[in-house]
């Protein structure tokens, strides 16, 4: 079900009866990147001492046949199938330690802020700055990311707190289509009027639950925090922002990205050990599965509101695989997509989930003039797709 709004309608404040209809605007964006980065180069390095010592270990299994020698990683296949060339991490020591292999993220106690608030406080404060508004504008906070580090209190609320906004928060978790599910979510909250203003704030930590010592995906995921300040239209200038004409959510299940990581797993003896408590796929099948499934969404939600591929200023899409953004674009567009028209950031920040192609639209809105149309899409597990066409005001 695609939700939109006539566009020669989209103007009008007022419906039959005269009562004002609220319309809900993008009038920021923030984002948070960690300091600390990993080349392709450094990453393969430490996978590959991990490997010398794994196999070093355990000669005497791999000799007799009982245990397969694991294989080493290649910083051209990783380019050349991902066009990822380094990423940005919370934390850089632990995950190039071959006797680790995972960030050094230690606890902290309960009346200091949490990472994810942390990283949510900075990238709400520039969509803030950027929108010229401050707490006090804002009623609600969804935390919208694939991984919150605590079930409860929610993080969003302890973000609301830092941030000394009243109203209400929660969060919510859609894998790589968090941010985009987050705000259809902010839309409905601002055109039903239950809030003026909604931050959707995704702070991705995506190498806490990376398995980094499996070839295939070791290198796949990097760390960002992104946020989107949703208002009422009214409450923004004319000419600042962007026009939300539509959102389109999709949702099809599949076990082709998974995470069984979850608060039964102490119920079952065999503990948190195994590798299917990390991110697990089967990446030529997503591959495959997924790039017609989104062509086919785009296709169909900017035909429902009477556009065409090349009424598109811009794509921001999801920021997993190059090859895989662009075969999307280029069904979608039936042509390549210039760089200016899909633009990359996954070569510096790899895929950072739900905050991939919000990073994408902060990075690149800036020169997109009144009336400019770009499309918003996310895709990943669940399978879930989120689509969300937008307009320069
Ligand atoms: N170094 C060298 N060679 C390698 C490596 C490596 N590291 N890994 C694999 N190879 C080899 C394989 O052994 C294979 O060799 P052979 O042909 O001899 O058998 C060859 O390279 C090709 O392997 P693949 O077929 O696996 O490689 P692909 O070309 O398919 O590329 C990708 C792998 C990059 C993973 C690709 O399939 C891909 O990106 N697919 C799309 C995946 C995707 O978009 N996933 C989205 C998931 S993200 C999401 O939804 C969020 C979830 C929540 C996140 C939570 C945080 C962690």
């Amino acid at each position: 079900m695609c939700y939109y709004f006539e566009l020669s309608a989209y103007k009008s404040t007022n419906d039959d009866t005269g009562l004002r209809v609220i319309k809900a605007v993008i009038s920021g964006t923030g984002l948070y990147t960690p300091p600390a980065t990993i080349t392709n180069d450094e990453l393969v390095v430490a996978f590959n001492a991990f490997v010398e010592l794994h196999n070093s270990r355990h000669s005497d299994e791999i000799a007799r046949g009982e245990m397969q020698a694991l294989q080493p990683s290649a910083s051209e296949f990783i380019e050349k199938a991902s066009g990822i060339k380094q990423r940005h991490v919370i934390d850089r020591e632990g995950i190039l330690d071959p006797e680790r292999m995972c960030p050094h993220i230690p606890d902290r106690s309960n009346d200091e802020p949490s990472v994810q608030c942390e990283m949510a406080v900075v990238a709400c404060n520039e969509a803030l700055e950027q929108a010229g508004k401050t707490a006090a504008d804002v009623d609600a906070v969804i935390v919208a990311c694939s991984n919150m580090q605590r079930p409860y209190p929610a993080i969003s609320v302890e973000v609301q707190q830092a941030l000394n906004i009243e109203g209400f928060a929660y969060d919510m978790n859609v894998a790589c289509s968090s941010a985009t599910f987050g705000l259809q979510a902010a839309v409905n909250a601002v055109e039903t009027g239950s809030a003026r203003a909604v931050l959707v704030v995704s702070p991705e930590i995506c190498s806490g639950h990376l398995n980094f010592r499996d070839r295939d995906s070791h290198f796949i995921f990097g760390d960002a925090c992104t946020a989107i300040l949703v208002e009422r239209e009214d409450a923004v200038a004319d000419g600042k922002g962007f026009d939300i004409l539509g959102t389109c959510l999709k949702t099809k299940f599949s076990n082709n990205i998974r995470n069984n990581f979850g608060f039964l797993n102490r119920g079952d003896d065999s503990g948190i050990g195994k590798p299917d408590k990390l991110f697990i796929q089967q990446g030529r099948k997503v591959f495959k599965e997924v790039s017609p499934m989104v062509a086919e969404t785009i296709q169909a939600h900017l035909s429902s509101l009477s556009l065409a591929p090349d009424d598109l200023k811009r794509m921001w899409l999801h920021q997993a695989n190059l090859n895989m953004n662009q075969l999307i674009a280029r069904r979608v567009l039936g042509r390549d997509a210039t760089e200016e028209e899909a633009p990359v950031i996954l070569d510096e920040y790899a895929n950072t989930s739900s905050a991939g192609s919000v990073i994408a639209f902060h990075k690149h809105k800036d020169d997109l003039v009144s009336g400019d149309l770009g499309i918003l899409c996310s895709f990943g597990a669940g399978y879930s797709i989120g689509s969300v066409i937008i307009r320069r005001r």
